[in-house]
């Protein structure tokens, strides 16, 4: 049995802002496992790193898409880095900026050599759309570990949301064996949090015995 089904985890982990950077060249090194949010403008990855954090603004969030523009970090119980990663898919964005967007994460995501897992967040209320299913077969290609994290699931019924995810298995079985990993999750009402910490905690003693 795994520590996070023992023990209750506190509300609140130890939590600090190391930085924003622009590059991943920028990035300081560490030896740390680090776990990327990524996903559309406005998905909600600055709230889910609040969430299971405990933090109300650790991350900023905007109800405005295109908040987060550079790799923000945060440095979590002295133990693993969250990456806030700015959002793509935002339609009112320039060619220009989308093509910076693109270079920006898929070179530090390419690179980061502490780079533990992706969590790539997907609007539970969203169909699928070209953007999520080419960059989900992006990080495949790539070879790169990664879990869906369904986000904003206060906002509909259970079945909604299961709906939702048949419909993403639909398109992804044309290039998937088995639909990634997955999870549920709501910053609001904090479901999917132990889940969360769970898998990166699994995910760190991964790292930890492959160094
Ligand atoms: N109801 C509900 N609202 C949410 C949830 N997560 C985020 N939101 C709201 O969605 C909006 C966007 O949230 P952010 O966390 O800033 O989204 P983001 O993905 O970081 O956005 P960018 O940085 O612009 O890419 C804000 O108004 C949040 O309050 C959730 O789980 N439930
Ligand atoms: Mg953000």
């Amino acid at each position: 049995m795994s520590l996070t089904t023992r023990f209750k985890m506190p509300g609140q982990l130890p939590s600090l802002f190391i930085g924003s950077y622009p590059a991943f060249t920028k990035c300081p090194e560490s030896r740390m496992p680090e776990f990327a949010f990524i996903g559309r403008s406005n998905v909600g990855k600055s709230s889910l790193i609040n969430n299971l954090t405990g933090y109300k603004q650790l991350a900023k969030t905007s109800s405005t898409p295109g908040k987060t523009q550079l790799i923000n970090l945060f440095e979590v119980s002295k133990s693993w880095i969250l990456a806030d990663l700015p959002g793509y898919g935002f339609a009112k964005v320039s060619k220009t900026s989308r093509e910076k967007w693109d270079k920006m994460t898929k070179d530090y995501l390419r690179n980061r050599t502490n780079l533990a897992m992706v969590m790539l967040l997907i609007d539970s209320r969203i169909p699928p759309q070209n953007s999520d299913i080419e960059f989900i077969n992006w990080l495949g290609e790539n070879g790169l570990s990664f879990t869906i994290a369904f986000t904003k699931a206060d906002k509909q019924s259970k079945n909604a949301t299961e709906k939702l995810i048949g419909e993403y298995w639909k398109v992804l079985k044309e290039s998937w064996e088995i639909f990634p990993a997955h999870i549920i999750t709501s910053s609001v009402s904090g479901m999917g949090r132990d889940e969360l910490i769970e898998l990166i905690e699994i995910a760190c003693s991964n790292y930890m015995e492959e160094e």
